[in-house]
């Protein structure tokens, strides 16, 4: 298939509370809308969202790229192998920063999944799962206890909390009161961001060893020393941020961590996001599907991913929708009971409201 047109759609969305990430306070979400056109008339959609304080690249470089790439295409010198999903993962292109390599590739799967008369996760696996789980993430705001117990009561079956951004007593005190308020059954994970020296991290472990924690997300600012930060406190580990720009790719994995979290639009493209999963599968480790604050289109790409591509039923880091408070599709994105239909998430994606977005290009 050769690619014959390509435009670009900016999009603000207000977000209910604003998030904190990297020192960057972010109150408006703000990404792109790409959609890419064959020569017979289908079209597909990918989003592009470089989430400040996260992405290493800003808008001016995504800009510049994007015209880079809009030029290839409208010179029709574009062309993507069809056959399959099999044979289209293999497509790339090579100069693209993270999260416009992402959105474009995206919409490269959706428009070859359209020529097919597909929905984009049966065009990607015929075998795939119509309903993914997904963690509640629980807000920085409020009381966290209450919160978890409105969403298990929802039918959520796995939490994600943050620490590291106040004491470790406090941060005890909330894993405690969460697990007290959600009970054994939950799944109850917990994202450090690289917060704490190794002593902080040991004594936080020391004093949740009792609550049975799903995992614990990047808790050491140095990453070389995971392993023994296991050894002492038998804490099971997630690598997030540790995953980006293949620093692992020929490393030893520590022992102790039992989840990848996996940001398709962080780690840019779904060649290295396939090596990091398959690698992860083949240790035994589960491999987590994550957002960063993507609209409706976004999350259900992401969606669609981890139902098709992903083998076993994790519950997938999609629960960022909620802070929007408005979406780009006519439905908004949502997990009513913690799960999310994947068929009608891609339906919606593939029809977003163009009047609500700005054109670009
Ligand atoms: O640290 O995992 C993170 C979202 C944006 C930036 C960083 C992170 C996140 C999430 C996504 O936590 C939600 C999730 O994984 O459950
Ligand atoms: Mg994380």
């Amino acid at each position: 298939m050769i690619l014959a047109g390509c435009e670009a759609f900016g999009y603000e969305l207000p977000l209910t509370t604003p998030l904190r990430i990297g020192g960057h306070y972010v109150r408006t979400r703000r990404g792109l809308l790409i959609r890419l056109w064959d020569r017979d008339g289908h079209c597909g959609y990918g989003e592009v969202a470089p989430l400040p304080g996260l992405h290493r690249e800003d808008w001016a470089l995504v800009l510049r790229q994007l015209k880079v790439f809009r030029a290839c295409v409208l010179n029709g010198t574009l062309t993507v192998p069809e056959r399959d999903w099999l044979e289209a993962r293999h497509w790339e292109v090579p100069t693209l920063c993270p999260s416009l390599r992402h959105g474009v590739e995206w919409a490269v799967f959706d428009l070859l999944a359209c020529r097919q008369g597909k929905t984009l996760p049966a065009w990607l696996n015929p075998d795939c799962r119509h309903r993914i789980a997904v963690n509640g993430l629980l807000p920085r705001e409020g009381d966290v206890a209450v919160q978890a117990r409105q969403l298990v009561s929802q039918g959520y079956t796995a939490l994600k909390l943050k620490v590291g951004w106040e004491s470790v007593a406090r941060d005890v005190a909330r894993v405690r009161a969460v697990r007290e308020a959600c009970g054994d059954a939950v799944a109850l994970r917990v994202d450090a961001n690289r917060a704490w020296d190794f002593p902080t991290a040991a004594r936080f472990g020391e004093q949740v060893a009792d609550c049975r924690l799903d995992y614990v997300e990047e808790p050491l600012r140095e990453a070389g020393r995971l392993a023994a930060l296991h050894r002492a406190t038998g804490m099971p580990l997630a690598l997030d941020e540790s995953l980006v720009g293949d620093p692992l790719e020929s490393s030893v994995i520590p022992e102790g961590v039992v989840a990848f979290v996996l940001k398709p639009a962080v780690l840019g493209g779904v060649k290295h996001l396939l090596r990091l999963k398959e690698r992860a599968e083949g240790l035994g480790i589960r491999p987590v599907i994550s957002s960063v604050f993507e609209s409706g289109v976004g999350l259900a790409h992401l969606a669609a991913c981890a139902a098709a591509l992903i083998a076993a039923d994790v519950p997938v880091g999609l629960d960022t929708y909620r802070w929007l408070a408005t979406d780009i599709v006519p439905k908004k994105f949502a997990a009513p009971a913690g799960i999310i239909g994947v068929e009608d998430a891609c339906r919606q994606a593939r029809n977003p409201c163009l009047d609500r977005l700005n054109q670009l290009a």
